[in-house]
């Protein structure tokens, strides 16, 4: 855990979030600013600063943080209408927070990309 790191200080309980699930491995939580909706956040509790860090001893963790990606949107029922899940990376992918965590954003129709 990272003591500056206000995501290790919401995995751990340190500082307050809106708490969707919670176990040994993940949280999810509402995002604070949020772009739509629905719009929760999926980290993992170990502190990873981006996705660059991720090693093949993360697919686990990566795979489960969509996984319950996938079952937080079929609990607030977006799952039918459709939702995006984003893991911005880096300055150019505009990351923010470093500590990896996955957006899980719905509830309106969104924007679709373009190259
Ligand atoms: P990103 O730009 O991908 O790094 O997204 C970081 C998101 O985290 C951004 O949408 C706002 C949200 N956020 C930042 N600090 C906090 C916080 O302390 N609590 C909560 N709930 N969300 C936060």
């Amino acid at each position: 855990m990272e003591t500056d790191c206000i995501f290790c200080r919401i995995a751990a309980g340190e500082a307050p979030a809106a708490i969707v699930y919670h176990d040994d491995e993940i949280t999810a939580f509402w995002d604070r600013r949020p772009a739509a909706p629905v719009h929760i956040l999926v980290i993992p509790n170990k502190h990873m600063d981006t996705l660059n860090q991720a090693d093949t001893e993360d697919t686990y963790i990566l795979g489960k943080m969509i996984l319950k990606a996938k079952e937080i949107a079929a609990k607030e029922g977006v799952d039918e209408r459709g939702y995006r899940i984003v893991f911005n990376t880096g300055t150019e992918g505009g990351q923010s927070v470093y500590h990896v965590h996955l957006h899980l954003i719905a509830g309106k129709k969104l924007p679709v990309f373009h190259g």
